[in-house]
């Protein structure tokens, strides 16, 4: 198995829910370790172009309000085949249909706070770390 990095975003509701911890302990438990980490609350410009893929779906506007409204955690996760591995702690976009044990099933309240963001491919990986952390700020460890 390849060794990957992938950015995982602690989204505003789980931060006001104060469950920073919690979540972090289940990317540990589950071998991923955390190699930068930053907290962060977005301008409207950085979600824009974070999300800039889905500035044509409707839920846009509801997604970058709802990223701005306050503080997010910034992470890289790294481990063997770390980008999967987070997407299956994270479990489905919309908590309803996330498994059980999964981390939008136990924290998220709905599809817009839903709790956690995860790179879904490498190639998002790729651009998503680098669009929050510069080399010289991840630690290998
Ligand atoms: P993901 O976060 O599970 O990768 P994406 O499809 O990349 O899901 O969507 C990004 C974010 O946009 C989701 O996490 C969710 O907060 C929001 N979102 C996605 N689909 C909808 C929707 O149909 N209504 C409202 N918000 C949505």
């Amino acid at each position: 198995m390849a060794t990957e990095r992938t950015l995982s975003i602690i989204k505003p509701d789980a931060v006001a829910k104060n469950v920073i911890g919690e979540i972090i302990t289940r990317f540990e438990k589950a071998e991923l370790k955390v190699v930068a980490a930053k907290m962060v609350h977005l301008s409207q410009e950085q979600a824009e172009g974070f999300y800039a893929e889905h500035k044509e779906r409707p839920f846009f506007g509801d997604l970058v309000s709802f990223m701005t409204s306050g503080p997010v955690v910034v992470q890289v996760l790294e481990g063997d085949n770390a980008i999967a591995k987070n997407r299956e702690l994270m479990g489905a976009t919309n908590p309803k249909e996330a498994d059980a044990g999964t981390i939008r099933a136990d924290f998220a309240s709905s599809i817009d706070a839903n709790a956690v963001h995860g790179s879904d491919s490498p190639e998002s990986a790729e651009r998503e770390v680098s669009y929050f952390f510069g080399a010289d700020e991840i630690c290998p460890r």
